[in-house]
């Protein structure tokens, strides 16, 4: 049975049902997307360690793209899963993009585990993090780069809907990177300066390197 809408009628396919922490979750009619820790090289500021792992190479995500509508007007709803871990102190994280069409915001839902969304503007540079969780949504605007990260022990699911129009644009970030980092500092997650962090970072290893008589 269905109701005509414009120049379409509403039905079971345009319903879905979804369990994201069944053991092996699986989306009817929608497309998936896996993304493996050797997906993030270069992501990751911590370099020793990310070698390290990636010994393992763990699946970091997993994201299905339902597109229930193809026209200009449609809006796709993306299913995530993020595992937790850390390369170093970095929590795990997606790789995050901009919307090829700049303008195009996206509305994450939180459904389990806890996280954040690291949100940075394209031309202020300016950033923030938001909480990701049960009960929360987070609107990020146009012109924002965005990408979830989880910082619980176990995985952050949520949805993001945003327009059929929107796109992705991963280039520009997997030059430049976010210019700020979520890092685990003594059991809580803190926002630092990614430049600054990494200079830390390689001073500590300069520091161990010559500590051991290297
Ligand atoms: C799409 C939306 C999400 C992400 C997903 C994976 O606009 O923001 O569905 O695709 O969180 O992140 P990424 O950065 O690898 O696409
Ligand atoms: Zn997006």
């Amino acid at each position: 049975m269905g109701r005509r809408s414009g120049d379409r009628i509403l039905s079971d396919a345009l319903s879905l049902s979804f369990d994201l922490l069944a053991p092996e979750p699986e989306i009817a009619s929608a497309r998936l997307g896996e993304r493996y820790l050797s997906d993030l090289n270069g992501y990751f500021v911590d370099e020793d360690a990310y070698i390290q792992k990636l010994a393992e190479n763990p699946l970091v995500y997993r994201v299905w793209s339902w597109e229930a509508g193809s026209g200009e007007g449609d809006l796709i709803c993306g299913f995530g899963i993020l595992q937790p871990g850390k390369v170093g102190n970095e929590f795990f994280f997606t790789k995050g993009h901009y919307h090829e069409w700049r303008e195009a915001a996206e509305i994450y839902v939180g459904l389990s585990g806890e996280g954040y969304l690291l949100l940075e503007h394209e031309k202020s540079g300016e950033s923030c993090v938001a909480p990701l969780a049960v009960n929360r949504i987070v609107y990020v605007p146009g012109y924002t780069a965005h990408r979830t990260i989880n910082t619980g022990n176990v995985p952050l699911t949520y949805l993001g809907i945003y327009s059929t129009r929107a796109g992705h644009d991963y280039g520009a970030l997997a030059e430049k990177q976010f210019l700020s980092v979520l890092v685990d500092r003594d059991g809580k997650p803190t926002l630092l300066d990614r430049s600054a962090y990494r200079t830390q970072k390689t001073q500590k290893g300069d520091n161990q390197r010559s500590e051991l008589g290297e």
